[in-house]
C-alpha cells in the first residue's frame, strides 16, 4: 500500500515537472490562431507566437533595408564596416528587418532600390540566424503596362479577364515563390511577414483606390495567396494587410480579403511635418486596428512610419513614443535610409540621434538583443 502511494506520488511529481517544463514561455493568454495556411511551418507558427509575446512586452523596432545601405555607406562596398544605421547609434540592430522584392517578378538581379537579390538573401539569412524577424513588401510592376507600382493604369481586372496578362501574373508569382523558397537556414524555410499590395486605400499604386476596386483587389489577394500556398507550396509566410492612414471617408475593411486570407493587420502612417495631424491619426487609427484585430484574435502592427529627414526635435520620444507605447502593436517599421533627402532613422551626426538613443532605451522598444533569445 505504502509503495503504491509512493509510486503514485512520484508519478504525480513527474507529471507536474513534465507539465511545467512543457509550458510555453509565452503567457497563458496565448490563443491559438487560425492561420491562412494550415500547412504553415513550425518556425512560422513560432514566429507568430514570438510576435504575440513581444506585443505583451512592448514592440519590435524595425527598419527597411537596415543592413543593405544607409547614410554614407552601402553593404555592397567591399570597404564597408557599417552594420546598420540603427547599430551606429544604439549599438544594437533592429529586431525587424524590412525588405522589398520589387522586380523579383521579372527575375531581375536587383530590386527597384538597387539591392541585389543575392545580397538580400544573405542579409535575410544572417538576420534570421541572429534571431531577427523578416518582413517583405512587394512594389510590383504593373502587369499590363510594364510600368512600375506607381503606374496607375487599370490592370487588376485584366489579370482575370485577359489570358495573356493572367498567364504573365501567374508566372510572376512563380518567380516570387522561387525566391522565397531560397530563403533557408539549416535546411529550414525562414518565416516571413509578407505584406503585398499595401496602402491600397491610397491613389498612388495600381492596386489602390480608385485604380482598382475592392472586389478586384480581394480577388487579386486571394489568388496570390492560393498560388503561393496551394500551387507553389510556400508555407513560411504570414500574410499582412496594411492600408494607409485613414482619411475621413476611408473604411479600414473596404479592401479586406477576409479572415481566412489575412494573418496580421497593419497600417502605414507618416508624419508629413505636421505632428498634430500625425498624432491624431496614430492614436485614432491604431485604436481602430487594435479593436478589429483583437475581435478577430489577430496580431496587428505599425507596418510603416517615419518623418522624412526627422526635422522635428525629439520626434521619437515626444511625438512617436507616447502615442504608441500602449497601443499593443507587435512591431513598428521605419522606412528606408536611402540618402540625405530621404531617410527615417537618424544617422550619427543627426540632431535627433541622441533622442533615438533615449527612445531605444525605453523598456518597450525592443531591438535585436531584446528579442533574439526568445524561443525562435
Ligand atoms: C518608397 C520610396 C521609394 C522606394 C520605394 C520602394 O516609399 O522610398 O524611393 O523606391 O519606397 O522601396
Amino acid at each position: 500500500m505504502i509503495w503504491k502511494n509512493i509510486i503514485t506520488k512520484t508519478a504525480y511529481i513527474f507529471f507536474l515537472v513534465f507539465f511545467y517544463s512543457c509550458k510555453p514561455l509565452y503567457n497563458s493568454e496565448y490563443k491559438k490562431p487560425v492561420l491562412v495556411d494550415n500547412k504553415t511551418t513550425r518556425l512560422t507558427k513560432k514566429l507568430h507566437k514570438k510576435l504575440t509575446y513581444i506585443s505583451k512586452e512592448g514592440f519590435a523596432i524595425g527598419h527597411q533595408d537596415a543592413t543593405s545601405y544607409g547614410i554614407g555607406w552601402n553593404s555592397l562596398n567591399e570597404m564597408n564596416t557599417v552594420e546598420s544605421d540603427v547599430f551606429e547609434i544604439v549599438k544594437d540592430n533592429p529586431a525587424v528587418y524590412g525588405f522589398d522584392i520589387s522586380k523579383i517578378e521579372l527575375e531581375s538581379i536587383q530590386n527597384l532600390d538597387s539591392v541585389p537579390f543575392n545580397a538580400m538573401r544573405n542579409e535575410i539569412i544572417t538576420a534570421h540566424k541572429n534571431g531577427g524577424i523578416i518582413t517583405i513588401s512587394w512594389h510590383a510592376d504593373n502587369p499590363t503596362t510594364n510600368g512600375n507600382s506607381w503606374d496607375t493604369k487599370s490592370t487588376v481586372n485584366n489579370i482575370f479577364t485577359d489570358k495573356t496578362i493572367k498567364t504573365k501574373y501567374e508566372l510572376w508569382i512563380e518567380h516570387l515563390a522561387a525566391f522565397i523558397k531560397t530563403l533557408q537556414y539549416k535546411g529550414k524555410s525562414i518565416p516571413v511577414l509578407f505584406r503585398p499590395f499595401h496602402e491600397m486605400n491610397g491613389f498612388w499604386f495600381w492596386w489602390g483606390d480608385p485604380n482598382c476596386n475592392a472586389i478586384d483587389y480581394i480577388r487579386l489577394w486571394r489568388k496570390t495567396v492560393r498560388l503561393l500556398r496551394d500551387e507553389h507550396k510556400v508555407h513560411n509566410l504570414l500574410y499582412v494587410y496594411s492600408p494607409n492612414k485613414l482619411n475621413p471617408n476611408d473604411d479600414f475593411m473596404k479592401y479586406y480579403p477576409g479572415d481566412n486570407y489575412v494573418d496580421i493587420l497593419g497600417i502605414d502612417i507618416y508624419d508629413f511635418k505636421n505632428a498634430q495631424n500625425y498624432i491624431k491619426s496614430v492614436v485614432k487609427d491604431l485604436a481602430l486596428v487594435k479593436k478589429i484585430a483583437t475581435s478577430k484574435n489577430k496580431l496587428y502592427a505599425f507596418t510603416e512610419t517615419g518623418l522624412e529627414k526627422i526635422p522635428t526635435p525629439n520626434w521619437f520620444t515626444q511625438v512617436l513614443y507616447p502615442n504608441i507605447k500602449d497601443s499593443g502593436i507587435s512591431w513598428i517599421l521605419f522606412w528606408r535610409n536611402a540618402h540625405l533627402n530621404h531617410y527615417y532613422v537618424p544617422h550619427k551626426e543627426h540632431e535627433n540621434a541622441e533622442d533615438f538613443k533615449v527612445f531605444a532605451n525605453y523598456p518597450k522598444t525592443l531591438f535585436l538583443k531584446d528579442i533574439q533569445n526568445l524561443e525562435n
